[in-house]
């Protein structure tokens, strides 16, 4: 084993105690979303406590349709924000533990989605007896969905 000088030790040390939540800290994620979008807002919050590098753009709803097109969302996979961080969409009130988990992960699919607007999701009010259960759903290039995570 060679050694390792004292300074470059720490410096490992303090790289390992740092690194679950640095692992994807800075991490750019852009939200398209619409101008009067509230729980978007919210959502971004949420990114952003948790180590995202958040931009929002506001769009119009023809363009923010198109937009969804465009990242492959197909009808019934939709939300009201549409995300996109290190090549994955992210649609909708996703919680950030499974955005990370995607970006270690990194299977072969187009992205993330929480379909619709479910209470207690991210951005959409408190989790607690009256949140409505949700599946995250992992979108495969076919079309087709997978279970990802299930909430609460
Ligand atoms: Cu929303």
């Amino acid at each position: 084993m060679p050694r390792i000088p004292v300074s470059v030790r720490s410096a490992l040390v303090a790289a390992a105690l740092l690194a679950p939540g640095a692992a994807v800290a800075g991490e750019a994620l852009e939200v398209l979303k619409s101008a009067s979008c509230g729980c978007c807002i919210a959502w971004g919050e949420h990114m952003r406590e948790n180590g995202f590098d958040v931009t929002e753009r506001n769009l119009a709803a023809a363009d923010l349709m198109a937009a969804k097109t465009r990242a492959g969302l197909k009808q019934g996979q939709t939300s009201c924000h549409t995300a996109h961080v290190g090549g994955y969409v992210v649609e909708g009130h996703v919680p950030a533990s499974e955005v990370r988990r995607l970006l270690s992960e990194r299977p072969d699919a187009i992205g993330l989605s929480v379909p619709d607007m479910p209470y207690g999701s991210p951005g959409m009010g408190e989790p607690g007896p009256d949140a409505d259960p949700y599946d995250v759903l992992l979108l495969m290039r076919d079309g087709s969905t997978k279970i990802y995570a299930s909430y609460p």
